[in-house]
């Protein structure tokens, strides 16, 4: 297993929108090993393929490590197939780093998708868990936690954002 670079705004690979898995071969199990490695090491409790620059409809999570037994979860091609409720908190990214900000997501979702043996898995979720699959699931499709602020904070944030990169 390998810890990868997390790629971070404004790198384009995480304005893609992924693309979708085919087929598991033993190349995609690495990846997503590698992916979990890089996540728990980060430390977080998601990770999606474009955060890696793989542009694959990937994610991994684990939101409960941090009190006991690590339990990570792969999903490959995930959708969201119904949601309920609204619900703010705070959230990071990793690959925005020192930003954490409110953002309002369904409160209950329900995602599909697959396991790496290829095995439907359908996920009731609410909570941090239902907050980190919606995070995920956004990275797919190109879309960051900043694109859900309302535009001014949007401003202020793309600000400290332009700020901490001039700096580096
Ligand atoms: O580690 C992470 N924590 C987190 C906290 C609240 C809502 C979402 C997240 S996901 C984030 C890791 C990450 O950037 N995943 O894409
Ligand atoms: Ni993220």
């Amino acid at each position: 297993m390998a810890v990868l670079e997390i790629k971070k705004y404004p790198d384009s690979v995480l304005r893609e929108k992924a693309k979708s898995v085919e087929n598991v071969d033993g190349k995609l199990v690495k990846l997503a090993e590698d992916m979990l490695e890089t996540m728990y090491a980060a430390p977080g409790i998601g990770l999606a393929a474009p955060q890696v620059g793989e542009s694959l409809r990937i994610i991994v999570f684990d939101v409960g490590h941090s009190q006991g037994e690590p339990e990570p979860h792969v999903l490959i091609n995930p959708v969201i197939t119904a949601s309920e409720g609204e619900e703010i908190a705070e959230e990071g990214c990793l690959s925005l780093p020192g930003i954490y900000t409110n953002v309002k997501r369904a409160a209950k979702v329900e995602v599909k998708g697959y396991d790496l043996d290829g095995n439907e898995v359908v996920m009731q979720a609410e909570g941090l868990m239902a907050r980190v699959l919606q995070h995920e699931i956004d990275h797919l499709e190109g879309k960051l936690l900043i694109d859900r602020l309302s535009r001014v904070r949007q401003h202020m944030i793309k600000k400290k954002l332009k700020k901490a990169l001039a700096e580096r």
